[in-house]
């Protein structure tokens, strides 16, 4: 009887989702909005800013946490890392949270079929339940096939004498993989490209069998370092028209614990050992074009997916959000291909949701959006249930009116050295990050968003501020508790990286 009732509950939850819109949900990884519809001069971004043009683009959108995995497994779940407790790379959602409901797990359940390709939750941190069948991953390069050949010679050459290959950083593999390289092929030779060419299929079936809706999650690699593209991608470029940062240094004031990000970019070959004020000219302007031509193959590729849309009709009955996993430095405060921090730039990621016939097409909303407000964003556009666990807002009114508010403040987390906690609360003007460790004092940054969008200068320890610290203090800890940074235990990281490829 079980089975014939499981039978029935199924049929009647896809019979009853018949006539529900489809989600394609693409993703890029370290994307941060620079983008034509974010008012960027210099990227060639036509197929997003065509795009942003049947969609809204959010400008003031921000991820939860300035990090690959947290951000994803935040964004897919519909909670903050508050809640998910997960602010590294390493561990699944279900160690922490065995019973949870995601985003894609909730479509399922209410009839929609349900996919992943390329890169949606961090490779090897998947999510099974979350999905109809398991996460589709493509064979394809990232690199040349000559860095590919430099890399086995490196791992042979290693093996001969001995020494051991870290996962990760200095030493690793990287350290044969350049940071930027053109290479003179075609987009489906390289991984996102063949990524594009799996869903374009995807859609083609889905098109066949239009009586179950679609969750259609396509995450590409690009444009996360190294910056690796199609030749022609690169030959959009003048390099010497681009425009560097002028903020070539740490915010000021700020402690220092938190003024700092990652440096995964100093593992790849080639990279001058210098901080990133004294890289030379010539080398910051071929990362920058190495950045921007892996956004316009990013941005080719999304071309193809709408493009595909169109043809097999799926277009008028399909939601599109175009999401990045956060924010990315390229030059500014001296950071290169790195995030991991509570700044602006590192927490503000592209947002774009786009719905057949929407009447605010093309619109662009100052609003604050934050990646926890997807889950019941799309609960509610495409009538599902409500799902109360999701512990964002939906973004509806704002799609419905740009001018319309639903936070007024987004939240982002990030664990820093010496066990300190900073949670960050962006408001209109102000960003605002409380750092806790348990039996220390609390450190505290104030940035004025109005007067330093680029968070140049902290003015938490200016006294014509208290007033103000203490009022934004006080709407912080009112919605998130000061909580301890628990680090995962051995047991926990081990069973984590057992999924790893
Ligand atoms: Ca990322």
């Amino acid at each position: 009887m079980k089975p014939l009732l499981s039978f029935l509950s199924c049929l009647s939850s896809v019979l009853w989702a018949a006539d529900r819109p489809n989600v394609l949900f693409i993703a890029s990884d370290d994307m941060r909005p620079q983008l034509g519809c974010y008012g960027d001069p210099t990227v060639k971004s036509p197929n997003l800013d065509a795009l942003a043009k049947r969609g809204m683009v959010f400008q003031h959108s921000y991820v939860q946490q300035a990090l690959c995995s947290p951000s994803r497994i935040s964004m897919l779940s519909g909670r903050y890392p508050a809640t998910t407790e997960i602010f590294e790379i390493g561990r699944t959602l279900r160690t922490t949270m065995p019973d949870i409901t995601t985003m894609p797990q909730h479509f399922k359940n209410n009839g929609y079929h349900t996919r992943s390709l390329g890169k949606i939750y961090h490779v090897g941190i998947d999510d099974d339940a979350s999905w109809t069948i398991p996460a589709w991953h493509s064979n394809q390069p990232r690199t040349s096939p000559a860095t590919q050949a430099a890399v086995q010679k490196f791992i042979a050459d290693a093996k001969k004498s001995g020494t051991p290959i870290p996962q990760k950083g200095k030493g690793s593999r990287n350290a044969a993989v350049p940071a930027f390289e053109a290479v003179d092929c075609a987009d489906d030779d390289l991984l996102d490209g063949d990524c594009a060419a799996n869903a374009i299929a995807q859609l083609r079936e889905h098109a066949k069998n239009p009586a179950q809706p679609f969750f259609l999650a396509v995450g590409f690699a690009n444009p996360h370092v190294p910056w690796i593209s199609p030749k022609k991608y690169w030959d959009l470029y003048d390099p010497a028209k681009f425009t560097l940062a002028t903020n070539e240094f740490v915010p000021k004031g700020a402690p220092d614990f938190a003024a700092t990000s990652g440096n995964d970019f100093y593992g790849y070959r080639d990279v001058p050992q210098v901080t990133g004020d004294k890289l030379p000219e010539a080398f910051k302007r071929q990362c920058l074009h190495g950045y921007y031509a892996a956004i316009s193959y990013v941005d080719a590729q999304v071309g193809r997916l709408m493009a595909a849309l169109d043809e097999t009709g799926l277009a008028q009955n399909t939601i599109i959000v175009f999401w990045s996993d956060h924010g990315y430095y390229m030059g500014e405060h001296t950071w290169w291909g790195a995030k991991h921090n509570n700044y602006e730039g590192a927490t503000s990621n592209c947002l774009i949701i786009s719905q057949p016939g929407m009447k605010q097409a093309g619109a662009k909303t100052d609003s604050l959006a934050q990646s926890v407000d997807l889950a019941p964003t799309l609960t509610e556009l495409c009538g599902l249930p409500e799902n109360t666990a999701f512990q964002g807002r939906s973004l509806k009114p704002v799609l419905d009116d740009p001018e319309a508010k639903v936070n007024d403040a987004a939240f982002s987390w990030y664990p820093k050295g010496q066990g300190y906690l900073g949670v960050a609360m962006r408001t209109d003007k102000w960003r605002y990050v409380e750092w806790t460790k348990q039996g220390a004092e609390t450190r505290r940054e104030l940035y004025n968003m109005v007067n330093d969008p680029q968070n140049n200068q902290n003015v938490a320890d200016q006294p014509e501020y208290a007033q103000m610290i203490e009022s934004l203090s006080k709407r912080l800890r009112e919605k998130f508790p000061v909580q301890e940074f628990k680090a995962p235990s051995s047991t926990e990281n081990k069973k984590g990286k057992k999924n790893q490829p």
